[in-house]
């Protein structure tokens, strides 16, 4: 981990790590609950090793919120391994910054999926204000030495509100979702804005080389002539009227060894055990999702019927397990995506249940980390496959959990997580349904030795670049010294 020892951490997120919610039983009258998601389960193993704090908001707009919000949250601070505090949201904001702004706008157009972005005007307003909102809170618990690292998409104009506020401290900003081509991100009416948001950063990490290409195309577009580019340390470096950014390709980890560890104790090996009897000598295919439309769910479930289908071999063979966990259920969008979900499953299995034999099981909650473990290492064979994803760790926890080295990766070639693991998996476009059907069957099919081969290779790489891998890339390169362009400019190397 990069020698941090004289500055602290400051990270933030649009989300602290738990949610508080109100409740009669306990003496605070709040409970708090971890939250799930990538980022989360990213985040925490880092702060907890280098210690600091965390600023984001607690779930609680500030019409509900009582003054003890913050008390409950520092009485946190223990268990946690680092400070919690939160930023404040009233209600209309917590709709058009949150659901509208980053999660109508932002999170679509940024998978591709343009059609399904609402551009109402007024959800920039929001968004404007909740970055202020969240500078101001900074601004006052940071120092000039600490390291500001901000998270995703929903605070890409903070870094503007902390330098409009006199703060001087570094700042990295982390795009933990995919960045578009110019002729999708050109279709923003905030476009410039955002661009200039992002460049107002000191250090701007991407996931994939694909995503910070595609940034720097659309700053080409927008910017012409006005930027240079040069390249130092891995780094891109872009300067635009004197200012310079770092631009770094960071693919996220996971905590493998943690994985590693939980998926060898006794209760991870009981429950494993229980599971793999209940189904019998079945194979078991398993999807573990946020509920999004971007993870692909719809288009699994139908390539998992086109499987039974095509190949009718594998009836009563196999069984496909998908755990999805409900994710913003205040856009109407996703509750309706629940719905589809749940009348597919139903449809499918109405269609080819046979005695003794259901296609799918359909488990539609959070799980606990033991139970999650025991499913990622009963599972024969994981179907990742997102229409498009900035990273996607389930395809990592699937093989760091995988600990007999005999599961097989279906992984979507729209994944950030096919650029390392894309050798080894099978890869699959996830919108060819016959494509991926196909890929299910062969997994099925697949030698021992192919699996042992495969999984190994990629359990190795998961090892290798893990979280603490990657926190320490994006520390390391947030700390670097200044740097004077002395490099050719890369459109003159070529
Ligand atoms: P997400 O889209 O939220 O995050 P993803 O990478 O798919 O993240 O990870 C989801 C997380 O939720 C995993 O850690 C998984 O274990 C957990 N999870 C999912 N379903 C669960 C269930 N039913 N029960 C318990 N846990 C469950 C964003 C980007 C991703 C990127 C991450 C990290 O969209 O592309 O990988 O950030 O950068």
């Amino acid at each position: 981990m990069s020698d941090l020892s004289t500055r602290r951490l400051i990270n933030v997120s649009n989300r602290l790590p738990v949610m508080l919610r109100r409740t009669p039983d306990d003496a605070t009258g709040w409970r708090a609950e971890p939250t799930a998601g990538g980022l989360v389960s990213a985040l925490t193993p880092v702060l907890r090793a280098l210690g600091g704090e965390w600023i984001g908001w607690s779930g609680i707009v500030e019409e509900h919120a009582t003054a003890d919000v913050a008390q409950v949250l520092s009485a946190l601070r223990d268990e946690m391994g680092f400070t919690l505090t939160p930023v404040a949201m009233t209600a209309d904001q917590r709709d058009k910054f949150y659901l509208g702004f980053s999660n109508e706008v932002i999170w679509p157009l940024f998978h591709d999926l343009q059609s399904r972005a609402n551009f109402a005007p007024s959800y920039f307003t929001a968004y404007e204000e909740v970055n202020r909102r969240f500078a101001a809170v900074i601004a006052q618990r940071a120092s000039a030495d600490d390291l500001i690292w901000i998270h995703d998409y929903h605070l890409i104009n903070t870094a503007q509100e902390l330098r409009s506020l006199g703060v001087t401290a570094s700042l990295i900003f982390f795009l933990h979702i995919p960045f578009p081509q110019p002729d999708i991100f050109l279709k923003l009416p905030w476009r410039e804005p955002i661009l200039a948001g992002m460049l107002a950063y000191d250090l701007l990490g991407f996931q994939t080389v694909r995503d910070r290409d595609n940034f720097l195309a659309c700053a080409q577009t927008l910017l012409g002539d006005t930027i240079t580019l040069d390249s130092w340390e891995d780094l891109v470096i872009v300067t635009v009227q004197g200012c310079q950014v770092r631009l770094g390709v960071f693919p996220i980890g996971i905590d493998a060894a943690g994985f590693e560890r939980g998926a060898a104790t006794r209760a991870v090996t009981d429950l494993t055990r229980q599971l793999r009897t209940a189904v019998g000598g079945q194979q078991i295919i398993l999807g573990v999702d946020r509920l999004d439309y971007t993870k692909g769910i719809e288009q699994r479930l139908e390539a998992f019927r086109n499987t039974l289908q095509r190949y009718p071999e594998l009836r009563r063979r196999i069984t496909l397990v998908q755990i999805a966990v409900p994710s913003r259920t205040d856009i109407p969008e996703y509750r309706m995506l629940k719905q589809r979900i749940e009348g597919l499953v139903g449809e499918i299995n109405g269609e080819l249940t046979h005695l003794g034999w259901v296609p799918i099981q359909y488990l539609c909650r959070s799980l606990p980390f033991t139970e999650l473990l025991a499913h990622y290492r009963a599972a024969d064979v994981a179907l990742v496959t997102p229409l498009k994803d900035g990273m996607n760790l389930v395809a990592k926890e699937y093989c760091a959990a995988h600990l007999d080295h005999q599961g097989v990766l279906i992984l979507s070639e729209f994944a950030g997580a096919a650029a390392q693991l894309g050798t080894h998996a099978l890869t699959v476009n996830p919108y060819d349904i016959d494509g991926v059907a196909d890929a299910i069957a062969q997994a099925c099919q697949m030698p021992l030795i192919e699996r042992v081969t495969r999984m190994t290779a990629l359990r190795a790489s998961v090892r290798r670049e893990d979280v603490f891998w990657w926190a320490d890339r994006v520390l390391r390169a947030g700390t670097l010294p200044a740097y004077h362009s002395v490099a050719p400019a890369l459109d003159q190397e070529a």
